[in-house]
């Protein structure tokens, strides 16, 4: 059948369509920082050992992030979705608590 012939539907456009997605529309989850605050009371070996434990960095890498924050007042600890990272924020909260500890983790959009 030839353009000419076939029938109109009744959307009375004369068949001009829309030109329609194929490809499933999905949207990447932002990510957010998770933090350590420095402070003066906190053992280095403390923080090392959250790094290690809640961040899973090897030894060197957990040094180097604690050293960081204590040099700098604040580092990143790694970078997650939202739930991830309010998982670990509350992880490193209680952890600390726990130990009498007042070390301060918080999570930022990146
Ligand atoms: N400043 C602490 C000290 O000298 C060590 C420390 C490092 C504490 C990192 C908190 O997030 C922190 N014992």
């Amino acid at each position: 059948m030839s353009d000419e012939q076939r029938p109109d539907d009744d959307d009375g456009d004369a068949g001009t369509g829309v030109v329609t997605r194929t490809k499933p529309k999905t949207k990447k989850p932002s990510l957010y920082k998770v933090l350590l605050l420095n402070d003066d009371y906190t053992p280095m070996e403390f923080v090392v050992h959250i790094l290690e434990r809640f961040f899973n960095k090897g030894p060197e890498e957990a040094m180097k992030i604690m050293l960081h924050v204590h040099q700098h007042g604040v580092g990143v600890c790694g970078l997650y979705t939202y739930e991830v990272a309010e998982t670990k924020v509350t992880q490193v909260m209680d952890f600390a608590r726990q130990h009498q500890h007042p070390l301060q983790c918080t999570m930022e959009r990146e």
